[in-house]
């Protein structure tokens, strides 16, 4: 069995460690210098209990700018390659582009994280091709605009919609459903109201049968709440489980973990170390 599948058949919910590929200056140094840092927090995230490593060479915050696909594969995949030399930690990718995918044909890692759900050109065939698990993610616009004004009449709704169609689309391209996860996309295209109303009502997503992502951490609907956006984001993160989430996608690996103990000891109703 794969390694997200066994992850998956656990009967607790799962950390994801992120670990951003920052830009690097230009000169190799600065790359080397760079890797070594990704790595050593990548190593630092395993200790501290992440389940997987989520490894992302493009920023998708709010306003980002796009990427080009070599400095994207320059960022990503000698991490990739690094973690796997030090680790049997289940990685992630978190990418929308096919030349990525395309790339991961060759390296050892368990899923693709693609916040713009196999949508962008040649993406959906890249990753039918590799054979690997998808998450889904739903986003309203891109990036770099999706925060102005973002609107629904009923945002489950439309997002649900928008799983039915993307789950249809992945299925006719030849990935099986039992490969999916989904992720309502908490901050992407969405106001606060939205995202909240995404996580509260999270159940109305479990009829998709498939494993839930929940991605909230230090996200500013989180600072709009609370100043201690760790404190507010271990609080999302243990209502997001409770609502039916499999998977927490975060920076704070430790806490979270600690957290999820402490939710897990309820739930069993007994002392779990
Ligand atoms: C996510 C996610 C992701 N989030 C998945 N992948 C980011 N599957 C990157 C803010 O409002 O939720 N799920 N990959 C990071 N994106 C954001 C969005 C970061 C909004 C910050 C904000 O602060």
């Amino acid at each position: 069995m794969s390694r997200l599948a066994a992850l998956l058949r656990l009967d607790r919910p799962l950390v994801m460690g992120i670990l951003n590929v920052t830009p690097d200056s230009f000169s190799d140094g600065g790359r080397f210098l760079n890797r070594e840092v990704a790595c050593a927090h990548a190593r630092e995230m395993i200790r501290a209990g992440a389940d997987l490593i989520d490894i992302g060479g493009e920023s998708t915050r709010p306003g980002a700018e796009s990427v080009s696909v070599e400095e994207e594969l320059e960022r990503v995949l000698p991490v990739v390659r690094a973690l796997r030399k030090d680790s049997d930690i289940a990685i992630s990718v978190d990418t929308s582009k096919p030349e990525v995918m395309h790339a991961l044909h060759d390296e050892d890692v368990d899923l693709i994280n693609d916040v713009r759900a196999l949508r962008e050109a040649g993406s959906l065939e890249a990753a039918a091709k590799s054979g690997l698990p998808v998450c889904l993610m739903h986003m309203k616009g891109l990036p770099r605009t999706m925060q102005e004004a973002p609107e629904y009449k009923d945002v489950v709704a439309e997002v649900r919609e928008f799983f039915a169609e993307r789950i249809a689309i992945c299925v006719d391209a030849g990935i099986r459903k039992d490969k999916l996860l989904l992720d309502i996309g908490f901050g992407f295209g969405k106001t606060p109201e939205h995202n909240l109303t995404l996580l509260n009502r999270l159940e109305h997503f479990s009829d998709f049968e498939l494993p839930l992502l929940v991605g909230l951490s230090r996200k500013s609907t989180i600072g709009k709440i609370v100043d201690d956006r760790l404190t507010g984001s271990l609080s999302g993160a243990l209502a997001a489980v409770g609502r039916g989430a499999k998977l927490l996608r975060v920076h704070d690996v430790e806490e979270t973990v600690a957290a999820l103990k402490v939710w897990r000891a309820i739930q069993q109703e007994q002392i779990v170390v």
